[in-house]
């Protein structure tokens, strides 16, 4: 691996905002490519702060200083990721479900669909099941995305399924689902119309979902 990028690793690791800020953009100015400075210098550091947590050797206040070297680095990327002059494509509304906070993987679909050319709403996190319903009943989304890191949390990405389907909304919009323990199967099993691993397949999905 690039010297550069294990310094982005070891920097979202030890939870080094400036650090992290300051070696994205040398990694850009050395023209290494934005989706590899994410995926194997960033992504790739969160993978291992997970493992540390599950291990004992993390606890909270880690996770969170990574997190936040995480987003100052996202910061410094968002504009090289995002393509310009492209026109819409739909509109969708994110948001990570109901006694959910992780936010980081919301966000990067979310500024991977905005670069795609969709106009994007940030519902948040935390987001109650009326408040998906709102967005639509509203007509502010073609397409509604969720967002769910805790296996505690999916289930309410089932009661919105749900919600839109008894509010007589469910026809309007397409819903596309995500997050560490989502499944496509799991997808399926709640009705949503498709889910995605990750940002670059979340377009491709999102895209196809529009035709
Ligand atoms: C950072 C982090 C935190 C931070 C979150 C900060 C923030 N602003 O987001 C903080 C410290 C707040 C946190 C708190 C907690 N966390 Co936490 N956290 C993580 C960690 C390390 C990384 C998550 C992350 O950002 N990954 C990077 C992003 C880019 O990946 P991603 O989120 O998976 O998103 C990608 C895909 O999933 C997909 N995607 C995501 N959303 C969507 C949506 C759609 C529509 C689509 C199509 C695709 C898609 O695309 C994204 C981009 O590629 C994970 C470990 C892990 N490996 O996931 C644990 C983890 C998720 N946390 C965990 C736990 C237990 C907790 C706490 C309960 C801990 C506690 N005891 O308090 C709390 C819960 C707080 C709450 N109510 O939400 C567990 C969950 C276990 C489980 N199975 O339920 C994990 C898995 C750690 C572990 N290995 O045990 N956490």
């Amino acid at each position: 691996m690039e010297a550069i990028l294990e310094q982005i690793f070891n920097g979202v690791i030890d939870g080094d905002q400036e650090d992290v800020e300051q070696n994205v953009q040398k990694a850009l100015d050395q023209n290494l490519p934005p989706a590899k400075v994410l995926n194997e210098g960033m992504i790739a550091a969160m993978t291992e702060v997970g493992r540390r947590f599950e291990e004992g050797d993390y606890y909270v206040p880690e996770m969170l200083i990574a997190a936040r070297a995480m987003q100052a680095g996202l910061a410094v990327l968002k504009p090289h990721l995002l393509q310009a002059d492209i026109k819409t494509t739909g509109k969708v509304a994110m948001g990570t479900v109901s006694g959910d906070l992780h936010d980081i993987g919301k966000n990067l679909v979310m500024m991977m669909l905005e670069g795609a050319g969709f106009e994007v709403t940030d519902l948040g996190t935390d987001v109650s099941v009326q408040k998906f319903v709102e967005a639509v009943r509203s007509g502010d989304a073609d397409i509604i995305g969720m967002s769910a890191l805790l296996t505690t949390t999916m289930s309410n990405m089932k009661s919105t399924v749900d919600a839109l389907v008894e509010a007589g909304l469910r026809e309007r919009v397409k819903i596309i689902i995500g997050g560490a323990p989502v499944t496509e199967e799991y997808a399926r099993s709640i009705g949503a119309d498709g889910y995605a691993p990750d940002a670059s397949r979340a377009v491709a999905l999102a895209k196809s979902l529009m035709v």
